[in-house]
């Protein structure tokens, strides 16, 4: 009787666990790490948390002055996800000249309040020695048995390092990491047409592999990201699913989208365009949904706020307005440079009004939002 009662008790702990959980695709992910994916999981069911590129290093008209944000100035809170990018980590400072040192101290910072981060990572062609940009077939070349294979090992090294900067006291801080985003476009080295799609995925496995077991590094959410500009709508999962490592090596489905978001090129009218916006992120959505992952936004903005009601009439309302689910867990806007590229709003632009309103809206967290998304249950206040 007691070993039924004992068997009762287990398959329905299992079966709440299963109800709500995702588990982390290192097994040796560390608890903190696990906490975030569920209660970011969880935040993506009540709404959607905003996220900003280089929040804490700069904005418009400034640069590293302590505590200052450009979100913050105008709403009282950081974003709820801060974007970076390791891009040179053999260098002081990356490509957008952000320091390493005090990139690991806005990370430690935002841990500390309660914050969420997300690197990306503009890798040098490792094989050319240019830049992202440099489109020499390299992918061959730094996988095992290629010849440029020792200068990616050090890469990978170097990553390493700045990951295991990320703690605090004993805790290593949990962080999303989006390698090798925009693959199905033709942009950058490791992108469609500059490397075989096989070869892309060896690529992910080989990255992700070597970090969890040769350098330890267990704290680590895998997103993978493709361009929105390269997706075809119709074809939905298997044009997104384009590169794909597979349900083991992805802990977030995302995509990159500054085309259905008033970019100039697209002439479809806001409508339609808020049609193709809901209709990608319900795909999303959809594939998250099918294998247990989260979704996001993990890029978007239009570049210096051409619309003012940008952040409601284009980004909200199509979400909002959804016929079909759409379970984003954050979206992140692209970083704050100047007047001439800067994705979110800054004190004084006339898209300050309404950034305001998309931010007091109930579907969107702020970082003054959150309520320690590192513990059990805990994501929201
Ligand atoms: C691009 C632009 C560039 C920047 C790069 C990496 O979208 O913002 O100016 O160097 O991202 O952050």
């Amino acid at each position: 009787m007691i070993t039924r009662i004992k068997c009762l008790v287990i398959c329905v702990t299992l079966l709440n666990l299963n109800a709500f959980s995702q588990f982390p695709i290192d097994s040796k992910a560390t608890v903190k790490t696990k906490l975030l994916l569920q209660n970011i999981k969880r935040i993506s069911k009540k709404g959607i948390m905003f996220g900003h590129q280089d929040d804490d290093a700069y904005g418009v008209g400034w640069r590293e002055e302590v505590g200052r944000s450009d979100i913050k100035s105008i709403t009282g809170s950081y974003p709820a996800v801060h974007g970076w990018d390791v891009s040179q980590l053999y260098n002081p400072h990356n490509l957008d000249t952000v320091y390493f040192d005090k990139m690991v101290g806005w990370i430690k910072d935002t841990y500390k309040r309660g914050g969420i981060t997300t690197i990306s990572w503009h890798l040098d062609n490792p094989h050319s020695k240019g830049n992202s940009w440099d489109k020499t077939p390299a992918v061959k070349h730094i996988l095992p048995g290629g010849e440029s294979h020792q200068d990616y090992l050090i890469k990978l090294d170097q990553l390493a390092d700045f990951f295991k900067k990320c703690k605090v006291g004993f805790t290593k801080i949990p962080i999303i990491f989006r390698p090798y985003h925009e693959h199905n476009g033709d942009w950058f080295w490791w992108g469609k047409g500059n490397c075989t799609e096989e070869e892309y995925i060896q690529l992910w496995k080989f990255t992700s592999d070597y970090l969890r077991d040769e350098k330890g590094i267990h704290q680590l959410l895998y997103a993978f990201s493709p361009d929105r500009s390269r997706l075809n709508l119709e074809d939905g999962k298997s044009s997104y699913l384009y590169g794909y490592p597979g349900d083991d090596y992805v802990d977030i489905v995302g995509y990159d989208n500054y085309w259905d978001v008033g970019h100039p090129a697209n002439k479809k009218t806001i409508e339609e365009q808020g049609k193709d916006l809901a209709k990608g992120l319900q795909l999303i959505t959809a594939v998250a949904q099918e294998k247990n992952k989260v979704a996001t936004l993990s890029e978007t903005g239009q570049e210096s706020l051409l619309n003012d009601k940008w952040f409601t009439e284009v980004l909200l309302n199509p979400i909002k307005n959804s016929q079909k689910p759409i379970e984003i867990a954050w979206i992140l806007v692209w970083r704050n440079a100047n007047t001439k590229h800067h994705y979110a709003p800054y004190p004084g632009h006339k898209s300050e009004p309404d950034f305001k309103e998309f931010v007091n809206d109930d579907l969107s967290f702020m970082e003054s939002d959150l309520d320690n998304p590192y513990k059990k249950d805990k994501a929201l206040k």
